[in-house]
Formats: C-alpha cells, sequence, structure tokens
C-alpha cells in the first residue's frame, strides 16, 4: 500500500506566507458595517430561529415534567449565532459543536421528531435513545456531534477540516465551542496544526459570558476571544452574536478565506444564554435585572420581527401563522417523542464496537 501523506495536499491558490502576513494577518480589526438582509433572509432566519426558541422551551418543559432524563442544556438566547453561520455554509460542509445542541441539529436539518426522542431516550431517537441530549450525529447531514467533553470538538473538527483539505473538496469546517472551552489545552494544540497546514476550519467561540457559573471575566486572562489566535498567527473577529445579520456576514467572510487557501479563522460571538447552564442550574450567580437586559434589547428573534414588520413586506397576523406553523413542528416532535418505544434491552449490546473489512 502506498503511504500517506503526512500532510494534507495546498491548494494552488494558496498564499506566500509573506504576501499573507502583509494581506490577512496584519490587517487593522476594524468592525465591518453589518449589511442589510432581504425580507426573504429575514424570513428564513426568523423560522428557523423560532423554530430553535420553541423547541428548546418545549425541552425544557418536558424535562420539568420528567420526561427528559440526564443534563439538557438549552440554546434559549444564542439562536442568531447557529442560525447565521448555517447561512454562510454550502453543501458538505461539516458542523461539530459541544453539548448544548439542539439548536445546531435543527440548523442543519435534522429531523425535530429524531432530536426530541433522543432527549427522551426512546428508540426513535437520532442515536437510538441510547446518546442523550449530548450525542447525537448525522454523517448524512454532515453534523458531527454533540459532545459532553468540554473542548474535545476542536481537535475532532479539526481533524475534519483536515480532511476537506486532504480531498480539496472546498469545504469548511465549522468548530463550535464556548467561552470555557477556549482555555482548554487541545484547542491551542489544534489552533497551531490548523495554522500550519491552512486548514479550512472556522472556529465559532460562542462567548455566553459564563462557563457554568463562573463569569468569563473570572477565568479568562484575556477576555477578548478574537485574540487567541494572535500567537498562531490566525485572524479573528469579534462579532454582535445576538444580531443574525452580523453573523452570517462575519461567517461568510471566514469561510471565503477559509476555502481561498487561507487557512483557519477565528469568530467570537458575543451572545447570551437565558437559561442556566443547564435545567438543574438555577443560575444564581448573575443578576435577573442583566438577563433581562439582554433579553429586551438584544433577544435575536425580536430583531428581525420587529425589521420584518417595519418593512411592511409581512404582517402580524402573517408571523402569527408562521408562529402557529412552528408550534405545529414542534408538538409532533414531543408527541413523537413520548409516543416512540423505549429502546430494546437488546440494544445494550449494540453500537459498542464497530466491525471493520480488512
Ligand atoms: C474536560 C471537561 N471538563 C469539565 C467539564 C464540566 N463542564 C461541562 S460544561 C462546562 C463549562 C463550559 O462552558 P463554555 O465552554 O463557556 O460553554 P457553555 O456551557 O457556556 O455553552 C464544564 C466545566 C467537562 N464536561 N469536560
Ligand atoms: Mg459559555
Amino acid at each position: 500500500m502506498a503511504t500517506k501523506k503526512a500532510a494534507p495536499k495546498k491548494p494552488s491558490s494558496r498564499k506566500t506566507a509573506a504576501k499573507k502576513s502583509a494581506s490577512r494577518k496584519n490587517a487593522p480589526r476594524k468592525q465591518p458595517e453589518v449589511p442589510a438582509f432581504t425580507s426573504d433572509e429575514d424570513l428564513e432566519s426568523y423560522k428557523m430561529m423560532l423554530t430553535i426558541r420553541r423547541f428548546e422551551e418545549k425541552a425544557g418543559q418536558m424535562y420539568g415534567m420528567g420526561l427528559i432524563g440526564g443534563f439538557c442544556h438549552l440554546y434559549i438566547g444564542q439562536e442568531a449565532v447557529v442560525v447565521g453561520v448555517q447561512m454562510a455554509s454550502i453543501e458538505g460542509d461539516q458542523m461539530i459543536t459541544g453539548y448544548r445542541d439542539h439548536g445546531h441539529m435543527l440548523a442543519m436539518g435534522l429531523d425535530p421528531k429524531g432530536v426530541m426522542a433522543e432527549l427522551t431516550g426512546r428508540e426513535g431517537g437520532l442515536s437510538r435513545g441510547k446518546g442523550g441530549s449530548m450525542h447525537m450525529f448525522s454523517a448524512e447531514k454532515h453534523f458531527y456531534g454533540g459532545h459532553g467533553i468540554v473542548g474535545a470538538q476542536v481537535s475532532l473538527g479539526t481533524g475534519l477540516a483536515f480532511a476537506n483539505r486532504y480531498q480539496d473538496n472546498g469545504n469548511v469546517s465549522f468548530v463550535y465551542f464556548g467561552d470555557g472551552a477556549a482555555n482548554q489545552g487541545q484547542v491551542y494544540e489544534s489552533f497551531n496544526m490548523a495554522e500550519l497546514w491552512e486548514l479550512p476550519v472556522v472556529y465559532v467561540i460562542e462567548n455566553n459570558q459564563y462557563a457554568m457559573g463562573t463569569a468569563i471575566s473570572r477565568a479568562s486572562a484575556q477576555t477578548d476571544l478574537s485574540k487567541r489566535g494572535v500567537s498562531f498567527n490566525i485572524p479573528g473577529e469579534q462579532v454582535d452574536g445576538m444580531d443574525v445579520r452580523a453573523v452570517k456576514d462575519a461567517a461568510a467572510r471566514a469561510a471565503a478565506s477559509c476555502r481561498a487557501g487561507n487557512g483557519p479563522f477565528i469568530l467570537e460571538m458575543n451572545t447570551y444564554r437565558y437559561r442556566g447552564h443547564s435545567m438543574s442550574d438555577p443560575a444564581k450567580y448573575r443578576a435577573r435585572e442583566e438577563v433581562n437586559r439582554m433579553r429586551e434589547e438584544h433577544d435575536p428573534i425580536e430583531q428581525v420581527k420587529a425589521r420584518l414588520l417595519r418593512s411592511k413586506k409581512i404582517d402580524e397576523a402573517a408571523l402569527k401563522e408562521i408562529d402557529a406553523d412552528v408550534r405545529a413542528i414542534v408538538t409532533e416532535a414531543a408527541n413523537f417523542a413520548q409516543e416512540s418505544p423505549e429502546p430494546d434491552a437488546s440494544e445494550l449490546w449494540t453500537d459498542i464496537t464497530e466491525e471493520v473489512q480488512a
């Protein structure tokens, strides 16, 4: 058998290191103006963000009713991040994230019924009820999990980018992690290799200001997470993660840079989670006023709704219809998740090891 190459091949569009340092690396980090969305884009992002919001609200209720066990980390408040990034992705781009992953799966087009049934541990779940909230996967939809180990997805996602580079397929790997995970050692080992091999990976840091109960200022010596790639020559940008337009714009530029062969890019999405770290967290480490202010002044869904109404391309009645459609999708998922049977006991012995043909 021929020996495999040590590093992936370099696309012909690759810039020289010298050119890169002049153009990309030392460019002033000026915040670009946020380009407007068309009404179609507003509508598309509104529907998706609302679907995630309502899905998560339902998951929260079902957890409270004892229908969902184990850990359950809700994404409410952060919807603009995954939705904006997805709007900048193309077919074949991969996504990988941590345990706050339900919204990511919905944005990747996974069936809400399969996601909800996995939360309730039922046979109809995406992992046949054996993975739960943090462990779902769909190779078909290019969604690579769902990871409970903080930071683990960063090295795996960098590996996905290695494969893209090796196959020269023009795809980008979007690797999501939190402000807490940004202090994990393997993140920097990954950064180093990604830049060295100019891998097409966008590191999406979802800075929701807290890692469990610890505020970022208490845990991080450098709180500007867009600078975390400086010592590896990876460019970074801070983005208003509550504004889906800003997210899409930044993600599109970052992805274009990756596809042009310039190597990795870091996007720090400044966002906020409204709920506790997980369903079992009463969130006593922050003031209720702080949460209320974010909800009232920065809510990603309300921003788009206000824009749509101002544009007069849609009225309150049409928005109510959208809401009803979204609620119907979520209700259907919740019913399916309760009606689907629990996995058979024999399933305990499956999906443990994989038989590989020699
Ligand atoms: C290696 C490892 N260390 C610790 C934990 C426990 N833990 C779970 S979530 C979390 C905080 C992570 O916060 P952040 O990266 O900001 O993500 P967020 O929950 O805010 O989305 C910790 C410490 C873990 N799961 N894995
Ligand atoms: Mg966090």
